[in-house]
């Protein structure tokens, strides 16, 4: 079985967690690393009928990174970019956690999905990010992959009311399998 590594970015409070859980289901069980601050946890899926393992990191407690990066980053073929549109410092802050991820997977520029979550206060919050602003940002940002020959995506999410996560995670597979297949580099990890 192909295993794809992907990780959860973004300030903390944002929903990477919630959204996390959602995919997976309740009672997941998380392999926690107390080392270095960070888990994994798997789930099957398929993209396009191909049948594919996620393992997805997420950063717990306070989403300090310093000395995590090793360990959470490498190796990752693809991250959910988490904002929550209540909070825009969490949104002007996503160009650091892209640096972060493309710096450190060993890789390069590998898949984003950039994840508009907490859609569900959209109506009460004040001010919030627009659409137009995540959108306009992840253009930019395919702008730049697609010389690379994949697209980063915008999606907006409710981890709370389970609002497009499963179509969130769908859209990064599909540019990770594009991604691997125009590098033609092996899946970073199998498993027996
Ligand atoms: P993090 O992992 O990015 O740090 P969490 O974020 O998943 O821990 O979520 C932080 C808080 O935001 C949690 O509330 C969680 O319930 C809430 N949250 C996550 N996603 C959504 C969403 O889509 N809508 C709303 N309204 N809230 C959301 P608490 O109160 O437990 O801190
Ligand atoms: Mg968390």
């Amino acid at each position: 079985m192909v295993v794809y590594k992907i990780a959860l970015i973004g300030d903390g409070g944002v929903g990477k967690t919630s959204i996390r859980e959602r995919y997976i289901g309740n009672g997941f069980k998380a392999q926690y690393f107390l080392t270095v601050g960070a888990d994994f946890a798997m789930r099957d899926d398929s993209i396009n009928g191909f049948p594919v393992r996620y393992q997805i990191w997420d950063l717990a407690g306070q989403d300090r990174f310093d000395g995590v990066r090793e360990a959470y980053y490498k190796g990752c073929v693809g991250g959910l970019l988490v904002y929550d549109i209540t909070r825009p410092d969490s949104f002007y802050n996503t160009p650091k956690w892209i640096n972060e991820l493309w710096t450190n997977n060993g890789r390069g520029r590998v898949p984003i999905v950039v994840v508009a979550n907490k859609m569900d206060l959209s109506a009460i919050a004040d001010n919030p990010i627009s659409r137009n602003q995540g959108w306009a940002f992840t253009n930019n940002l395919s702008n730049l992959t697609e010389a690379d020959g994949f697209q980063c995506h915008f999606i907006e999410t409710s981890a709370k009311t389970e609002v497009n996560i499963a179509e969130a995670f769908s859209l990064l597979g599909v540019n990770i399998l594009k991604f691997i297949e125009i590098h033609k580099r092996a899946p970073l990890l199998t498993v027996r």
